[in-house]
């Protein structure tokens, strides 16, 4: 009896261990990002994209949210929150959003299509002077880059010049990121047609710590040869279990849409070139996700940002989570 329960008490630490092990033990599970007494930000703008960096320069990570005016508009813009609450337990408040600007006027810009054009931003440093600039997908045509002109921190103000030309228009002209290419830098990742190609601006570390993707248009990214299963949106690749570099093999998160309109964000890693659907982290509550992988509480774990627009079905709002990395 003794053995046998020795036996089993052994077999259910392996289960423990190998559950710990898997992908969705390296994340916590979503929170809603929220102000410092806990109301969570709800933005009044449609299926907003988010992603972070300390653009005005007080060490804390601000929100940068990419998202339409409204759903009934294919017309978008670009808003930075900053962080209101600490380093470590960020807060935002959608009162303090600020829309970029290139001078006077708003960026305005065209994604498209109503229904499915967005507006993708990353955060870089184009220009290596210290200020925040942005590269963004209209996810329809163009990557455009917003050099930030240094004149203001809190409210900065922009020139905008294109990163890349398509050539061709598609409703699918993604954009993903993260480090592709294993050397600890993000790169910008163009996922054209839905993520049938997924094509690498490598990214470099600047002098004053920012990045800047690869220049020269199309003819300077690098198709990356990738098989199998592989999302359509949003790919973000980082070691995020710290052993992905040793192994040899890419590590990555992304989303797929399910046929009951609801969609998926997984898990995935590339060897030898194929792609494979390791689990599903979170099936977000809205429509629509988007995301981004940012260190939003500075820990030097990767984590997990993304939004939906249309939760509960109501049009022209986003809410944020995150999932804080364990790793
Ligand atoms: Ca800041
Ligand atoms: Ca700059
Ligand atoms: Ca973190």
């Amino acid at each position: 009896m003794r053995s046998y329960l020795s036996l089993l008490c052994a077999c259910l630490l392996n289960a423990a261990a190998w559950a710990e092990s898997t992908p969705a033990s390296f994340f916590e599970p979503p929170v809603a990002l929220a102000d410092a007494g806990g109301t969570a930000l709800i933005t009044g703008k449609a299926q907003g994209c988010p992603t972070a960096a300390d653009f005005n320069g007080d060490g804390k990570l601000d929100l940068i949210l990419g998202a339409k005016d409204g759903m009934d508009t294919a017309m978008g813009g670009i808003w930075l929150i900053p962080n209101a609450g600490s380093k470590d337990k960020p807060a935002f408040r959608w009162t303090d959003a600020h829309r970029v600007a290139l001078g006077d006027a708003a960026v305005s810009v065209a994604c498209g299509c109503k229904s499915s054009g967005q507006v993708q931003p990353v955060a870089c440093d184009w220009n290596d002077d210290g200020f925040l600039d942005i590269a963004y997908s209209d996810t329809y045509r163009r990557a455009y880059l917003l050099i930030n002109d240094g004149k203001n921190k809190d409210k900065p103000t922009f020139t905008q010049q294109t990163f890349f030309d398509m050539e061709k228009t598609n409703h699918g002209m993604y954009a993903g990121g993260g480090d592709w290419d294993g050397d600890g830098v993000v790169d910008f990742l163009h996922m054209a047609f839905a993520g049938s190609e997924f094509k690498l601006f490598k990214g470099a570390r600047q002098a004053k710590g920012g990045v800047k993707f690869v220049d020269g248009g199309l003819k300077a990214c690098q198709a990356l040869s990738i098989g199998g299963q592989k999302p359509r949106r949003c790919a973000w690749a980082w070691d995020y279990s710290g052993t992905a570099k040793q192994r040899g093999a890419i590590e990555y998160v992304g989303i797929v849409d399910l046929p009951s309109e609801q969609s998926e964000i997984g898990f995935y890693e590339v060897v030898s070139g194929q792609s494979k659907k390791l689990c599903v982290l979170v099936t977000p509550e809205g429509k629509t996700p988007l995301l981004t992988a940012v260190d939003l509480n500075a820990d030097g774990k990767m984590d997990l940002l993304y939004s939906c627009g249309l939760w509960n079905n109501e049009k022209d709002k986003t809410k944020v989570w995150v999932m804080y990395g364990k790793k």
